[in-house]
């Protein structure tokens, strides 16, 4: 099924791909994040296409194309293959992927596509959980280990906005002095966070992983793990506003779970896109 972002028509040389994974095949708690890409497009169309900070209209520049929303394998690995396919297709014609999720899991077809065109690149995640257990329910490879198994294939990883996690990723935080900025510390020293950030990615390409329970869940109720004391949206333009830059070579937005009484969450993801394509063609122009 295709529901065009916006509503629109595909921009003809779009420079951001949108690219629906509808997966959710190791969720713990509660179900229901694979319509959350059916959702979010649908609700597009209510969007104001005009950008009132940048006044930039993202449909005209970078232009947008959808991709129709694909119905994912039941077998995980072959799911992830899937996902990589459009990623490759969109970074062939030079589109700016933007994986509209589904589980964090598919974070993984984001990686493994983009280490065949990139030989470094970094991570950074915006997350209320770290993501860092060695397992969880007996699998290897699930929403709760993802950037673990990010960690291991040797790409820094940079978490901001975590205020929760187990024992077990406490010690191997610890263990292996990898650099997170706390939702708390982030809050209480804006400035500081926002230069640790920036020295984080430096000049070279990275990646960026949404989990929207980064947000506080007043903000963001439709997730499959809301978690108290996340981060506000001026909080999150200012750390968008640093990422925004021709370095950002990929992005997704993960983990949001449609509930039937309302569809801020939905509408939020919606507003992201726009305000990342708003910044991007700014970026973009700035170069030209
Ligand atoms: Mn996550």
């Amino acid at each position: 099924m295709k529901i065009p972002f916006l509503g629109l028509p595909d921009h003809p040389q779009a420079k951001v791909a949108l690219i629906p994974a509808p997966l959710e095949l190791t969720t713990s708690w509660k179900k229901g994040t694979s319509l959350a890409p059916l959702e979010i497009l649908k609700v597009s169309p209510n969007l104001e296409f005009f950008d009132e900070e940048t006044k930039l209209e993202p449909y005209l520049f970078p232009g947008f194309y959808t991709f129709p929303i694909p119905e994912l394998s039941y077998n995980l690995e072959m799911a992830l293959k899937e996902i990589s396919e459009m990623i490759t297709q969109s970074l062939n014609l030079q589109r700016f992927p933007l994986i509209i999720g589904g589980e964090h899991t598919l974070s993984l077809a984001a990686i493994r596509t983009l280490k065949k065109f990139y030989p470094y690149f970094r991570v950074l995640y915006l997350d209320a959980h770290p993501d860092l257990r060695d397992s969880y329910l007996g699998s290897k490879i699930n929403h709760a280990t993802v950037i673990r198994r990010i960690y291991e294939m040797g790409i820094p990883v940079l978490g901001i906005g975590i205020r929760t996690c187990s024992k077990e990723e406490w010690e191997f935080i610890i263990g292996e002095n990898i650099s997170l900025i706390g939702a708390q510390e982030f809050k209480e020293d804006i400035k500081t966070a926002l230069s640790k950030i920036k020295e984080f990615i430096k000049e070279s390409p990275f990646y960026l992983s949404l989990d929207m329970d980064v947000f506080d869940p007043s903000l963001a109720p439709g997730v499959g793990t809301p978690e108290p004391g996340g981060l506000t949206w001026e909080e999150f333009l200012k750390i968008l506003r640093e990422l925004t830059s021709p370095f950002l070579i990929g992005m997704d937005i993960v983990e949001t779970l449609p509930l039937p009484c309302h569809q801020i969450t939905e509408y939020l993801v919606c507003k992201i896109i726009m305000k990342v394509s708003a910044y991007l063609a700014r970026s973009y122009e700035s170069l030209a």
